[in-house]
């Protein structure tokens, strides 16, 4: 599964604020067991990964972000030491894809 998503860093560690908090709108592609983010979708065809990235791989149990209320449609992603993202997709249907697609990779 690909496509666009904005993301959100929540926490660096466990009971530690991600320092950099702001949205970003990020052209996400799921491939095997592992999501990668490019800047659009043109960066995607060269290949060129967004800068500074974790590894975000083998998620497991994404869930909807029901506790936060400021958007609709967004899931949280945990990685392994405590890192965690949300995501924001533009609806509904787009939210339970991405979720299904991860949960079942
Ligand atoms: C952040 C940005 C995020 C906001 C976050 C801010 O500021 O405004 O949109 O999250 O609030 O810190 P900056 O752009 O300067 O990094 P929300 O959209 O969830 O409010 P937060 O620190 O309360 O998470």
């Amino acid at each position: 599964k690909e496509g666009l998503l904005t993301r959100k860093h929540e926490w660096e560690a466990h009971e530690r604020k991600a320092q950099h908090r702001a949205w970003e709108k990020l052209y996400c592609v799921l491939t095997g067991s592992r999501l990668q983010f490019y800047k659009d979708q043109k960066h995607y065809k060269t290949s060129r990964t967004y800068s500074d990235d974790l590894l975000f791989d083998n998620l497991t149990n994404v869930l909807p972000a029901t506790d936060y209320r400021k958007k609709t449609n967004v899931f949280r992603v945990r990685l392994a030491g405590g890192n965690e993202y949300l995501f924001h997709a533009k609806d509904d249907l787009e939210m339970n894809e991405w979720i299904q697609a991860i949960n079942t990779c």
